[in-house]
Parts: C-alpha cells; structure tokens; sequence
C-alpha cells in the first residue's frame, strides 16, 4: 500500500495520461474541443488553462469524515471541467455552462463577497473555490494583487444530487483553475536546522506561518528557528489541495468532512483509497480481482445545499451533540462525559483528577484521569494547545473515543457503542434535556455557526444515541473492509467479506443514521435480489444513488434485471427516458484524480 499525499498536484498532465482507456480518451477529446469552440464563441478568446476533477462513489464509511473516521471512496470517470481565462477589461466573473439547463451566472470579482445561501445558484460552487483560493493566498502572504475579471466555462458530466459528489468535482476543478490561471508560485518553507526534530519544526511553521518558532526539546532545551529562504514552489501538493477545497466547499453552507475533495484531488487510476484525516491522507488500495462495483440511481435527487438544515447539517449538529454537547463552550465534552462517568450510579468510577500531559512529538497530549479505581484514559489531542482550549477543542465522536472505550473496558468490553448505549438514552433528547446537561442553551453553544443554527430552528429533538451507535460501528466497517482488503483470504471470499460489511453498512445508515428513503430502500433490496455480494446508499443519501459489489462477470446480467426491475416501471412512467439508461447505471473502475492541462 503506498501513500502519496505529497504528491504535486500534476501540472499539464495529458489528456492520455488522465483519460485512460480508447473510449474516454475519445469522449474526452470531443469535450474539450466543444469547450474550446464554446469559449471562443461566448468570450471571443480560447480559454488560458483547463482543469478537471472527478466525482467520487463512496465503498464504504458514511457520515463519519466529520466525525474524524476514515473513509473509503473511489475515484469514478464522471467529472467536471473548468475552462478558465482571466479578463483584464471586465471586472466581473462570468460562469457559464456547456449545459443550458445552467444558464450565465456572473459575479463581482471581491474575493470577500458573501454567498447568498438563500437564493441557491448552480454558480456558487464556482465562487466556493474563489473564495477559498484568496484565502489561501492571503494566508501564505502571497499578495494578490487588484482582483480581475475570469471568463469561465463549466462542463460537467457527475450526475447532481446523486451522492457521486458532483458539487466536489465542480468545487474543486475551479479552484485548481483558478490557481492555475493566476499563475502563482506558493512560498514553500525551508528550514535552517537539521535537527532530528525538524519534521516538526517543519509542521509548526508551515501551519502557523510563523517566521520563527521556539522549541522546547524534552531536556528543556529551547531552540529557534527561522526560514533559511522561501523557495518558490508551484504547483502545490495534492494534500494541501485537498484541505483547500474542502474548506472551500463550506462556503456553500455544509459543514463538509472532506472525503469528497480528498478522493477527487488524490485519486488515482486503479485503486480506491483509504483516506485519513487530520491531517489528510491517501492510502491505495487494490482492490480484489473479480468484482466490479455498480452505482445505480435511485431517480430520488437529493439537494444537499438546500436540505442541509434537516438533513446532512442537522446530522453534524447531533453528532457534535453526542460527543461534545457543544462547539464553543469552554469545557464542553470532557465535562459532559466526566460528568456522565462520575454521576452514574453504579459504575464504581470515581474521577478525581484530570492531567493534561503534554508528552509526545505527535501532538499526543496525553490525559490521565485518575480515579478512585485503576482508571487511565488517554485522548489524542493537538499539539500546544492550553488546557482549556484542548478541552474545548473535543468536538467530535473520534475525540472522546478513548473515554468511550475505557468505559466499555469497565464493562469487559472495548466496543465505544458500550458506553454509547449506558451514557445516551435511546429515545430522542429534547432542547430542554441537552440544555440541562450542559448547563447552556444549544443557540448560544452554536452562537457562532449560523449553518448550525439553521439545524436548531428545525429540529424538536436530537438522536444523539442512534446517530454516535452509527458513526463507531461504521468507523469499525472501515477498518475491517481494509483490513479484508489485504488479508491473506482468497479474491471470493475477500469479495464476499466486502458485501457483507457493506450490508450492514447501509443498515446502518438507514435505520440508526435514517438517512435512506423509500426509492433507495427498494434500489438496495432489488440488488441483493439479483445476486449482488453486498449493496448499500453512497454519498450523503435522502436519494442518489446505491453501490452494489458484483461478481465481474455476472455484471451485464444484473445492470439488465435492475433495468427490467427497478427502472422499467420509471421508463413506463415517464420519470426517465430509455435512452438515458446508462446514465443512471453503470459499473465503474477506480479513476484518476484532478489534473491541469494546457493546449
Ligand atoms: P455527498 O452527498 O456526496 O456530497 C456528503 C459529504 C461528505 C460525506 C458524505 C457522507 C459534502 C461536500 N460531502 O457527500 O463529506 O460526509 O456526505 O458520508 O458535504
Ligand atoms: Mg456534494
């Protein structure tokens, strides 16, 4: 398994070199050429730079990159192009589309411009990526300059509101096209000290764009150290990249985890990836010969960035609930939880002290809490931080994991939903119960987060005990597709072991995360009907589309019974037509990440 997440982000890669087999590299031509004519017709130029980003089917780990969860997506062929030139004698951005359906959205070029979220524009995702692009700029210290006019155009081929993450593919071709188009050189850090410890030095300044950081060694030593020189360095990694777009995505108002920019930037042909997060990182994974994964629609469309306040934003709401009961309260989660261990009757814990070591070069800050009884808990939590910021800084279910499971140990078990199902009660927490826990309104925990905010006005009552059930044994799913992935079983039995994780995966989501709908429901089941090893919701879910793992070469027969058994009554119905069948299903192979070509 190899890691790349160094990797530069491919400056003018080949239409040949992204665009594998005959048959892509064909279609790809034709749209590039159709682009070119296009922009020459609409804008009176040829565009300066094109770059492409794909979509994505997620195998397996859904709802838990917010969460801090590893994830497992492939990259598939489906992918947006930007086309992009600056305009030095407009100053307006104007986005237009290959597609009419989209018609021109133009902006003005004030990089600090706010997204009006209320009135939701296909060309948002565009001005996501420019938003987010000055910001990286700015924190690099790379002035920018006057702001210019761009003539852009978008052509995308990820179906929308399908869980493939079209809204990625868009958001992240344009903010490579952006870079791509102004051309800048990022100052890369280079350091004055070889010192065994420079990796961190290394991390710490270029994060913190310190010019100098001190150092205290574990003998007490402090060292200085300062930039030997900036180097000029273009392009970019394709880490950092993935970072960058993520947060350029919360621009349009969900609060993303980061699995989709990750996989579309870093993807690469042939394999799926395990990515991690904080900080990002991309693991290739082969998977087993003999099985092809088929992604099918369910025709529902789910419009994440306009359901985000009772679907995917209120999920973030209640999991950060469930771990922390709140993201700004200075001594949220760890006191909720010591709270929770202290005052539990009957368990024989007994916290009497917390200590916050700061201990290893990892940014491992290591809390001992020492009870009455044998008890060590350890979490991991970020470097230099004060107590009270660490403390407050638990917003996630992956943070307080640790506590989780030395509870479960308690119980002779090292499984967190132990403790998920002893500490949350089944039934739904009202305002008023979660309120009396953590001793302050939800609306001022959330004063600072107006997308959370949203969630608040339209939700009654909070899952908290489903929805954390769901992210752990789902995190668990992760790992043990992985680790099948790279078992010494056979490819069939490795095959057979996929499915089932993904089985239970999609139980999962549909009745703890509840994040199926009916027309799914049946495009799953009809999938197990034909013979399919394993088949689940991908994406967000509310609609889109299902994952089915199946036997290589049972693959033709099983896209037919699913046309015959779950898309004729829809052809029959007017919903689709039958031309368009091989939009809505087909299989995929793992695909290639973003790339910028030049012509
Ligand atoms: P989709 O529905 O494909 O956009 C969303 C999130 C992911 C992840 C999945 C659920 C965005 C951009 N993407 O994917 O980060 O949380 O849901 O696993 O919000
Ligand atoms: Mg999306």
């Amino acid at each position: 398994m190899e890691r790349h997440e160094e990797t530069p982000i491919p400056c003018f890669s080949s239409l040949e070199a992204v665009y594998g087999d005959e048959s892509q590299l064909r279609e790809a031509k034709i749209r590039f050429d159709h682009l070119k004519s296009k922009f020459l017709q609409i804008f009176g130029h040829p565009p300066d730079v094109f770059a492409r980003s794909p979509g994505r089917v997620n195998l397996i780990g859904e709802h838990i990159d917010y969460e801090g969860y590893s994830v497992l997506p492939m990259a598939i062929r489906q992918d947006t192009i930007v086309a992009i030139r600056k305009n030095h004698s407009e100053k307006v951005l104007r986005i237009a589309n290959v597609n009419d359906k989209y018609t021109e959205c133009n902006y003005p070029v004030d990089p600090n411009q706010e997204i009006d979220l209320k009135n939701h524009k296909w060309g948002h995702y565009f001005i996501c990526g420019y938003k987010g692009f000055y910001e990286f700029a700015k924190s690099k210290g790379v002035d920018m300059g006057e702001a210019v006019g761009l003539d852009v155009i978008v052509d995308g081929t990820v179906p929308t509101g399908s869980g493939l993450s079209s809204s990625a593919a868009f958001v992240c071709s344009a903010t490579i096209a952006i870079m791509a188009a102004f051309d800048v050189n990022f100052p890369k850090l280079e350091l004055e000290s070889t010192s065994s410890v420079l990796g961190i030095q290394n991390a710490l300044l270029y994060w913190q764009n310190f010019e100098s950081v001190n150092f205290l060694d574990f003998s007490g030593i402090i060292y200085t150290f300062s930039w030997k020189r900036l180097i000029r360095c273009y392009p970019t990694t394709s880490k950092e990249i993935a970072q960058l777009t993520c947060e350029c995505e919360r621009h349009i108002g969900t609060q993303s985890g980061g699995m989709d920019q990750a996989i579309s930037v870093m993807a690469k042909t042939g394999f799926a990836e395990l990515i991690d997060f904080n900080p990002i990182r991309a693991t290739d994974l082969k998977l087993p010969a003999g099985g092809t994964f088929v992604i099918a629609h369910s025709l529902a469309e789910s419009q994440k960035a306009v359901t985000a306040a009772t679907n995917y934003n209120n999920r973030v709401v209640e999991c950060r609930l469930a771990s922390s009961c709140g993201e700004e309260k200075q001594t949220s989660a760890l006191h909720l939880l010591l709270g929770a261990l202290t005052k539990k009757k009957g368990t024989g814990l007994q916290v009497t002290n917390v200590y916050l070591l700061n201990l290893s070069s990892f940014g491992g800050i290591v809390m001992l809490i020492d009870s009455g009884i044998p008890l060590q808990i350890v979490l991991g939590i970020k470097l230099g931080m004060k107590q009270q910021d660490a403390i407050s800084n638990v917003k996630t279910l992956s943070d307080v994991e640790g506590l989780c499971v030395s509870f479960a140990n308690s119980r002779g078990s090292s499984d967190p939903v132990v403790a998920v199902k002893e500490l949350l009660k089944d039934k739904p927490y009202t305002t008023e119960e979660i309120k009396e826990i953590a001793g302050e309104s939800l609306q001022s925990i959330f004063k600072n987060s107006p997308s959370s905010l949203d969630v608040l006005k339209a939700a009654k009552h909070f899952k908290l005990h489903h929805r954390a059930a769901h992210v752990y044994s789902e995190a668990k799913r992760v790992h043990a597709f992985k680790d099948a992935v790279s078992s010494n079983l056979s490819d069939e039995d490795k095959l057979k072991k996929l499915g089932e994780l993904m089985n239970e995966s999609h139980h999962s989501c549909s009745v703890l995360y509840e994040c199926s709908c009916p027309e799914l429901e049946e495009l799953v089941e009809t999938c197990r009907d034909n013979d399919a090893l394993g088949a689940r919701l991908t994406g967000a879910g509310w609609g889109g589309c299902a994952v089915a793992l199946v036997k290589e070469a049972a693959v033709p027969q099983f896209i037919l019974n699913l046309k015959e058994k779950f898309y004729q009554s829809r052809i029959d119905k007017g919903i689709i037509s039958k031309n368009d069948l091989g939009l809505y299903v087909f299989a995929s192979k793992p695909s290639s990440g973003a790339a910028i070509f030049k012509f």
